[in-house]
């Protein structure tokens, strides 16, 4: 039985289940931070299918993921993403498609509410069994940061170069985070309240924890990245009435949420590399 764990017991096809393989990973690596033009990426990326879906073939994956990217004009960042977390989700043999929820001008950016459209829009085009919510501007530097659901939902980032690889605080929930899809339904998603920059990853931290489930953390060494340097947008200025949406998030958890959420897909694109879904919304419904 230990052996069979070890190596992965195989299924009706011959092939054997994925596992990770923190033996032959090779740990830290050096992202490449220039942007490759969206026609290089697709032909480097060849094995990925239209809508930007990969799935391994020398083994079965255990779980179906969707990476959700809530976005708005930050291509060159998507370019930089891509080049670096394509090859190692490959190498990690996740099973994957890439979701960016864009949001169009001139509602100012919500970060939470993206988070439920992709999750509402993805589940309708598969049957995805964990969700990523991954910022753009965040590029991962450690193969061993496997890109799984676990038992509870899970904060990827032990450290970030801004802060010397280290958090802002030991809490923290932001930038990305996975949740299984039991999970994301049983905290009723994130806010839709939060237009603006900041705390809707802290409104999303209570909603876990008020439900009882326990986030998992990645080791200090191993949740690495590097942020994409950048400005703040006009679009996504600090949130003024944060502080006193987090004072009451608890109590809205029920009332609001991915329950509740209203927005408009103004379109459903299949990219070479990323499922694109253009929404709208309308801030004063
Ligand atoms: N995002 C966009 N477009 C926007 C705003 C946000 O795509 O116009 C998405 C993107 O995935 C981004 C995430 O939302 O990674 C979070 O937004 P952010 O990257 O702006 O937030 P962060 O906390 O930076 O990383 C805030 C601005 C810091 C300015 C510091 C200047 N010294
Ligand atoms: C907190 C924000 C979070 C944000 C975090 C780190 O203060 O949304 O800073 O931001 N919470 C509130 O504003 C209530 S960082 O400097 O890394 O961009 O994620």
């Amino acid at each position: 039985q230990q052996q069979k764990q070890a190596t992965g017991a195989s299924n009706s096809n011959g092939l054997p289940s994925c596992v990770d393989r923190h033996d032959i990973l090779g740990g830290k690596f050096k992202p490449v931070m220039t942007e490759l033009s969206p026609d290089a990426l697709s032909y480097l990326f060849r094995d990925v299918t239209v809508g930007g879906t990969y799935t391994p073939d020398s083994c079965v994956p255990k779980e179906k993921t969707a990476i959700i990217i809530p976005f708005r004009d930050r291509s060159s960042h998507l370019n930089i993403l891509l080049l670096n977390l394509l090859p190692m989700l490959k190498r990690q043999k996740v099973d994957f498609t890439v979701f960016v929820i864009d949001q169009q001008l001139p509602s100012i950016f919500n970060r939470g509410l993206l988070f439920n459209v992709g999750f509402l829009e993805a589940s309708k085009l598969g049957p995805y069994d964990c969700f990523i919510f991954h910022d753009v501007d965040l590029v991962p530097i450690n193969d061993l940061n496997f890109y799984h659901c676990n038992d509870g939902p899970t904060h990827f980032i032990s450290g970030v170069n801004k802060f010397n690889y280290s958090l802002l605080y030991r809490d923290m929930f932001g930038g990305i985070v996975s949740f299984k899809k039991k999970q994301f339904l049983e905290i009723n998603g994130a806010s839709n309240m939060y237009f603006g920059w900041g705390g809707e990853d802290d409104d999303l931290r209570v909603r876990v924890v008020r439900r009882g489930l326990k986030i998992v953390r990645k080791y200090a060494d191993i949740g690495l990245y590097d942020m994409i340097k950048h400005g703040r947008e006009n679009s996504n200025g600090k949130n003024p009435v944060r502080g006193g949406l987090l004072k009451l998030a608890g109590k809205r958890q029920d009332s609001e949420g991915l329950s509740t959420i209203r927005y408009k897909v103004q379109g459903v694109d299949l990219l070479p590399l990323y499922t694109r879904v253009t929404v709208t919304v309308n801030m004063t419904e």
